[in-house]
């Protein structure tokens, strides 16, 4: 594993396995990076329990464990339920409904008929998309399939092409997961007026003139895999051609979500290897499929796994008109104290 960015994801990683208070063989059996020797691993272990600053990392180590402690508390209090509820489809929901089920308490639902009046629907084919945005250049992730952890290393692995390219390759290659345009690539972001214009903000769920920053398109061939993670806004995602299926886990089992970098798991959420990982077959594991004219709406911190059955197109937004915890005035994780 070279490279200054992997050196410091793998001793963060060590840092925090060993601020919780995991035993040694425990942190060296379950290390996620295969070009780190458990040698090199232990050295850095020890080094930490030697450094002056390790009765800070145990105090933190200490305020992380009650809040997993509350974590623990609702997840047995929902385990009464033997298995969690399947996630609801509604066709559509006034504003006032919407908040009170769903925003206000952070439960995920599918919208299923409020798409309707998306021009995208029925506009965007590979050639409405040449024709109008051919010759825009877009960054797109690239050689995803040969990158250990690409989404995380998404900006090191992306690569400017005209979008007509893009686009006779996902049409003409139908499947894999090598090239993917993804949210953080920006794609169509100079274009976002003009996108806006086929696309509809759910009766003012969604503020429309907000939309740098706030409105993302996907676009890939069937195949193309987003690993487990959470986000830090809540996401409105439009799926508007192709199916893909997403892989949910709830907030409060972000404890047994071990294996974590930054908002990403190393867990594979599809088939998740319970050899290793035998605490993983507690993790109650929702699926939902999205098909086109499907909207889910997917609470901050919810973890999510994301497989395109076909080649897709989808949009994601965070405009929501309410406050929404990815706003530019709301702290993210680890600068807020109140
Ligand atoms: O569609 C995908 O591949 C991933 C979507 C996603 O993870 C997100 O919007 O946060």
């Amino acid at each position: 594993m070279g490279g200054m960015a992997m050196d410091v994801l793998v001793s963060s990683w060590l840092a925090e396995a060993w601020a919780r208070g995991l035993p040694e063989t425990r942190i060296l059996s379950g290390l996620p990076f295969p070009g780190v020797s458990r040698a090199e691993a232990r050295r850095e272990l020890r080094r930490l329990a030697a450094s002056p600053d390790a009765p800070v990392l145990a105090t933190l180590a200490f305020r992380i464990a009650r809040l997993e402690w509350q974590a623990r508390a609702r997840r047995r209090a929902a385990a009464v339920l033997k298995r969690p509820a399947a996630i609801p489809r509604v066709a559509r929901l006034s504003k006032r409904d919407f908040v009170r089920d769903f925003y206000a308490p952070q439960r995920p639902v599918v919208l299923t008929g409020m798409m309707r009046d998306w021009k995208a629907l029925s506009r965007w084919t590979p050639e409405y998309f040449k024709r109008r945005w051919g010759e825009v250049t877009v960054r797109v992730a690239s050689g995803r399939e040969g990158t250990d952890f690409y989404d995380l290393n998404v900006h090191a692995i992306s690569r400017t092409v005209r979008f007509a390219d893009f686009v006779d390759y996902v049409e003409t290659q139908r499947r894999g997961n090598d090239a993917y345009l993804v949210a953080n690539n920006d794609g169509l972001r100079e274009k976002l007026p003009e996108l806006a214009k086929d696309l509809g903000f759910f009766r003012g769920l969604l503020d429309r003139r907000r939309l740098d920053g706030h409105v993302y398109l996907w676009y890939g061939p069937g195949g193309t895999v987003t690993p487990l993670h959470h986000d830090t806004a809540n996401i409105l995602f439009c799926q508007v051609r192709g199916r893909k299926r997403f892989t949910l886990i709830e907030p409060w089992w972000t404890q047994l979500v071990r294996d974590c970098l930054s908002f990403y798991s190393f867990i594979d959420a599809e088939a998740p290897d319970l050899r290793r990982m035998p605490y993983l077959a507690k993790v109650p594991r929702l699926t939902v499929t999205l098909g086109p004219g499907d909207a889910l709406f997917l609470p901050a911190g919810w973890w999510h796994h994301v497989r395109s059955l076909s080649v897709s197109a989808s949009v994601s937004m965070t405009n929501f008109s309410l406050p929404n915890p990815g706003d530019a005035d709301d702290p993210l994780p680890g600068e807020v104290d109140d």
